[in-house]
């Protein structure tokens, strides 16, 4: 990229302000300052991005396609200043011009397609494969309102629409002659060829044009420029004559036909409750797939001279979690029914081309849909699912006795339910976990049976995060201490902050890092009591748990311990505790009512607690509405404790976790996810590890023996808490909370929270005790952030690009 000074920065920011706003930089809103800086970025941008079309045009590399229904990139200009080498340079023009760097940032709307680990790892994918030099690009959806944005209400979780694109978004560029037509319902006709093929046509189909919107992702000081393509759904205008609409009836119609299809490309999760909502969010996901394996095909045609019988030495496609997995019967369709190939060729090709990432093991999240649907919806295509199952299940039943008893977990087709992941698991020639313990769980119990079919199609990537992101962009001060440190090597290479090591015992050194965390704690008080008016103590430690709300996340756990602090602090009013704030974010699925309500429970003990003199200071409880992408890079610099409760066995990897390590925070976890890969690296002594493992867990759903009854009659600080809850000591009305009460009492406590009490608790006053002696503290938190590079998504992805894709940099 061309190198900018200061100086020359300044003078094109106002050269451009006069330009594009007609204005004097002392007229200038943020916003203005917002759209001109992001112009000057995207001219840099836009040469390097043209550079590298051009040199994927020349044929000679296979590319990876990553199709996900969720990319949560977050905001871009300070990813994109930073990867273009910028950043410095402008916040520094910015200052000068009397601007604060961060003001600016600010008025990007968070890009929210996403909704929480699953998209924003896409995110932290893409901008690692062009920071990496590997050809490979995103598909996703456009969707027109992105994840809600939460208020909260008197304590209540209140879901507005996000309307990201209210204003401009200058990322993007619209690309019309590259958009295609997806087909929906209609009707399927066979012919039977002279030859004896078959010939399928499709009559009477809903039409939708697919128009992509292309956002660059740009690689870190690389020149390099891959692709995110999101789709948008828009009405094919047809040109009836003089191009006017006839009758006025016909108009209104029109309109209704124009708002159906414009919803396909809407929202990012659509009210699943009906049987529209449920068909919509089929649309989408095919949709998604229909567009990109069309549009992959075309470049394919244009790029290689190949014919398609070799398209997997030139692409592969990771499919992001079921959703898109539609994409396997979407190839074998075009391959058929276009090209004219046979069913096993055209089986042969595809199976090379997929690959299947899964990121959960609960059972309600699993996809499966109605029979009936399918086929209405999607004709062409449940047929050839349909075809699908029949060849495997035959298979089974041939080649494969020992597991023709459990055929119908196994069947595609099941039960009058299409069965997703048993799709994307025979489609694809490679099938993968998110973190070592979790694609041992898949192998040996969710998907055993089909690990027994297909052992080598199962492998292990456990998850990683964008480094420059999460530490450069978001915690520039720990980002410039380490460079001081260790040198800059460490930027391109993360494992390098290994060397950091060396230095964990010196007290001198370890005092720097004590102060930067200071500092961004104290930005973090700041944030916290302009929003809250609540103001916390910096000193205190800055407990954090960050993540979509579930019961198997367990922030349930974490508000019980703070109720249980509270009532310690209430019995013996001087009890000399070292200070704490939890801080939380969370957003609630808005139909999963127990999750609305551990919000609310959040929020009340928090009006209580931070409100009572009793306490004076040394219990504060922050929810921070809204959390997101860019909450998060707040948060994470000023975290102290990083907690990682899940259920052991639920959390398929975490990445959260990883986030909050590399900016030195102590985790404190379950033996789940990739918690267990870190205390792989920095052992008992610089974590908080506690309660049951997944076996013990996995051990007790499978017979038994847990009754969370004895505890709560056995436990007296568990049943004070419980019982507060009951009786509505927290609640304005007396019914509020009993819900959580009976799901723990009645329903056995799902989720083990009062099995994970004692342990939990101790752990804390592990941690309360650690904390007072500074320099062992310190000493932790520089070993957590020296072996994070371990889970820089460089990392990942270079272990996807060698052992799944087979491609290479350019
Ligand atoms: C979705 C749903 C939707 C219906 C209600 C219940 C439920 C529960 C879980 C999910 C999650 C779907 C997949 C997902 O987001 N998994 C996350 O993927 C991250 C990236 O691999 C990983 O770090 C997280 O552990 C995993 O939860």
């Amino acid at each position: 990229m061309t190198q900018l000074t200061v100086d020359t920065l300044k003078q094109e920011i106002l050269r451009k302000l006069i330009s594009d706003k007609g204005r004097e930089v002392k007229e200038a809103t943020s916003k203005d300052i917002y759209y001109v800086l992001a112009s000057i970025v995207n001219e840099e941008i836009k040469q390097q991005w043209f550079q590298t079309r051009k040199n994927y045009r020349d044929g000679k590399n296979k590319e990876v396609y990553y199709l996900s229904m969720e990319f949560l990139i977050g905001r871009m200009l300070a990813s994109n200043l930073l990867n273009c080498g910028m950043l410095d340079t402008a916040k520094e023009a910015l200052r000068e011009l009397g601007f604060e760097p961060e003001d600016i940032f600010s008025e990007e709307h968070d890009a929210a397609l996403g909704n929480g680990g699953l998209g924003r790892l896409a995110a932290c994918f893409l901008d690692s494969l062009a920071s990496l030099n590997f050809p490979g690009h995103g598909y996703g959806i456009r969707y027109r309102y992105g994840l809600f944005e939460q208020r909260i209400i008197h304590g209540n979780q209140v879901e507005l629409p996000d309307y990201w694109l209210k204003n401009p978004y200058p990322w993007e560029t619209r690309n019309e002659e590259e958009a295609v037509v997806i087909q929906f319902h209609g009707d399927v006709h066979m012919f039977k060829k002279n030859d004896g093929s078959l010939e399928f046509e499709y009559r009477n189909t809903d039409k939708v044009m697919a128009v992509p919107y292309d956002i660059p992702i740009v690689g870190y000081e690389n020149d390099t420029v891959n692709t995110l393509r999101l789709w948008s759904a828009e009405v094919i205008h047809q040109n009836n004559g003089d191009g006017l609409l006839e009758a006025s009836k016909e108009y209104y119609h029109d309109l209704d036909h124009q708002h159906s299809i414009e919803q396909i490309s809407g929202f990012l999760y659509p009210d699943d409750s009906s049987y529209e909502g449920k068909e919509l969010r089929l649309k989408q996901q095919y949709f998604l797939v229909s567009s990109s394996i069309q549009n992959i095909l075309k470049h394919f045609k244009q790029n290689h001279h190949l014919p398609l019988s070799r398209l997997a030495e030139k692409v592969v496609i990771q499919i992001n979690d079921t959703h898109p997995s539609l994409a396997i019967p979407e190839l074998m369709r075009i391959l058929m029914d276009d090209e004219g190939f046979s069913w096993d060729n055209a089986w042969a090709v595809t199976t090379n081309v997929f690959a299947y990432t899964n990121h959960t093991t609960l059972s309600e999240a699993l996809e499966t849909w109605s029979e009936e649907m399918m086929q209405n919806l999607l004709p062409r295509i449940y047929m050839i699912i349909d075809e699908i199952n029949e060849r495997f299940c035959k298979g089974i039943w041939f080649d494969h006795e020992e597991l023709r008893d459990s055929i119908s977990e196994l069947a595609v087709i099941a039960h009058g339910r299409v069965h997703m992941a048993r799709l994307a698991i025979v489609g694809s020639f490679s099938v993968n976990g998110v973190a070592r313990i979790h694609t041992e769980i898949l192998k040996k119990k969710e998907m055993r049976n089909f690990y027994t079919l297909y052992p080598e199609k199962f492998n292990n990537k456990t998850n990683g995060i964008t480094h420059r992101r999460w530490l450069l962009q978001a915690n520039p001060k720990l980002a410039d201490l380490i460079t001081d440190v260790i040198g800059p090597q460490w930027v391109k290479r993360p494992k390098q902050l290994i060397s950091l090591l060396k230095y964990s015992n010196d007290s001198a050194l370890v005092d720097k890092f004590d102060q930067v965390k200071h500092e961004n704690k104290k930005v973090l008080a700041n944030y916290i009591h302009q929003h809250l008016g609540i103001t916390v103590d910096e000193r205190s430690i800055f407990d954090v748990q960050i993540k979509r709300l579930h019961e198997y996340k367990r922030q349930l756990l974490n508000i019980f311990h703070v109720i249980y602090l509270y009532n310690e602090l209430k019995d013996n009013p001087n009890q000399d505790i070292t200070p704490r704030t939890f801080i939380f974010g969370a957003k609630a699925a808005p139909s999963y009512h127990l999750a609305k309500e551990v919000i609310k429970l959040i929020n009340t003990v928090a009006s209580i607690v931070n409100y009572d003199p009793d306490v004076r200071d040394r219990l504060k409880v922050i929810f921070l509405e809204n959390y997101n992408v860019s909450l998060a890079e707040k948060i994470i610099p000023a975290a102290d404790i990083s907690e990682q409760i899940s259920t052991a066995s639920k959390e398929a990897s975490g990445t959260g976790n990883m986030k909050m390590m590399m900016n030195g925070a102590l985790t404190l976890g379950t033996m789940d996810g990739a918690n267990i890969e870190i205390h792989d690296l920095v052992g008992d002594q610089n974590m908080f590890i506690f309660g049951l493992t997944a076996d013990e867990v996995l051990h007790y759903y499978q017979h038994g023996g847990y009754h969370a009854r004895d505890l709560y009659n056995t436990d007296d600080r568990i049943k004070r808490v419980l019982d507060q809850l009951n009786q509505g000591e927290f609640g304005v009305h007396n019914i509020e909370f009993k819900d959580i009460y009976y799901n723990i009492l009645y329903h056995n406590d799902p989720y083990f929270v009062l099995k994970d009490f004692e342990p939990y608790l101790e752990a804390h006053e592990l941690i309360e005790r650690a904390y007072r002696n500074r320099n062992t503290w310190l000493n932790m938190s520089v070993t957590n952030i020296a072996y994070s590079g371990k889970f820089s998504s460089d990392q990942t992805v270079q272990e996807y690009a060698t052992e799944i894709w087979k491609i290479k940099k350019v």
